[in-house]
């Protein structure tokens, strides 16, 4: 068997970065600053590789998650309410610049993180689906044990024919969350709400299961599209306490063969981590 390689994984959604020592699908150390969401990437990833200066020359390869679309390593946002930052960033070539090494991979978030939950989580072996409800909605489908790539699985960036302007996650994710609690609690954020709805709060509690129904309805449509063994749920509003089993309840009552298998992420907010470190150790 090969010898295990030490991938530097970094996992940049529309609220965090996360940065990651991986050795197969053990993350060895961890650090986390606040995605600043506008501006210059290219400021940011170097504070971040600041930060992790300490790492340098103990890693083998780099691996990249971010939320947006990453065509021939250029980064670009598809919902600019989640991350307003230019089209088509040279992602990879500024990470290879870096880090010092031209082994680097870049990859959408939801998709890295599909990849974790299929290879080391709750998908094992199975077609499946992964969703993450959080900043956004993103998704990624792996079929036959291959990850499907490009657009595929941006569920979050669905349109409906009643508000063709609007996506499917500017009323269901995190953003829509915090934007709807603003009139009952200033300032609140996603994680305030589900604290006040644990409360008792009814404000709250209707908040929350708007957004589980629409999650409900879109799994009831992916098993539909794909039929896939299970479909993988994580992201902070997907794994907040009471949401799965809000979207179980709202499909109790369909017929047992259209109903889908909603499981929790195994590999909680280390999946895209996990998932893109697999990936660059592979493609390298
Ligand atoms: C958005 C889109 C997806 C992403 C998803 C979840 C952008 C910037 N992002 O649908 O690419 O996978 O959000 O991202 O258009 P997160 O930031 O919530 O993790």
């Amino acid at each position: 068997m090969a010898p295990s390689q030490t991938i530097l994984a970094l996992d940049i959604g529309g609220t965090k970065m996360l940065a990651a020592m991986v050795r197969d699908a053990a993350v060895l150390e961890t650090r986390r600053m606040p995605t600043p969401r506008s501006g210059d990437p290219r400021q940011w990833l170097g504070a971040l590789f600041e930060a992790i200066g300490d790492w340098k020359g103990r890693y083998d390869a780099v691996g990249v998650a971010v939320t947006g679309i990453v065509d021939d390593g250029r980064w670009s946002p598809l919902n600019r309410r989640t991350l307003d930052i230019p089209d088509r960033f040279p992602l990879v070539a500024t990470v290879a610049e870096l880090a010092g090494t031209d082994r680097v991979l870049a990859a959408n978030d939801a998709q890295a993180a599909a990849w974790g939950e299929y290879a080391f989580g709750a998908g094992q072996g199975h077609d499946m689906v992964f969703l993450t409800i959080s900043t956004g909605i993103g998704g990624g489908i792996v079929v036959n044990g291959r990850l499907l790539g490009g657009l595929a699985g941006h569920f979050g960036q669905f349109r409906s024919l009643i508000e063709p302007d609007r996506t499917l996650e500017d009323g269901v994710s995190g953003n829509w969350v915090a934007t709807e609690a603003a009139s009952h609690l200033k300032g609140a954020t996603a994680r305030d709400v589900f604290a006040a709805a644990a409360d008792g709060q009814s404000w709250a509690q209707a908040i929350v299961t708007a957004s589980a129904r629409q999650t409900a309805l879109l799994c009831s449509n992916i098993q539909l599209a794909l039929d896939p063994a299970c479909i993988v749920i994580g992201g902070g509003i997907g794994l907040a306490p009471g949401y799965l089993e809000s979207v179980r309840q709202m499909h109790e009552g369909q017929p047992p063969r259209l109903a889908p298998r909603v499981v929790a992420a195994a590999l909680g907010e280390t999946a895209g981590a996990v998932g893109i470190a697999d990936l660059a150790k592979r493609q390298n």
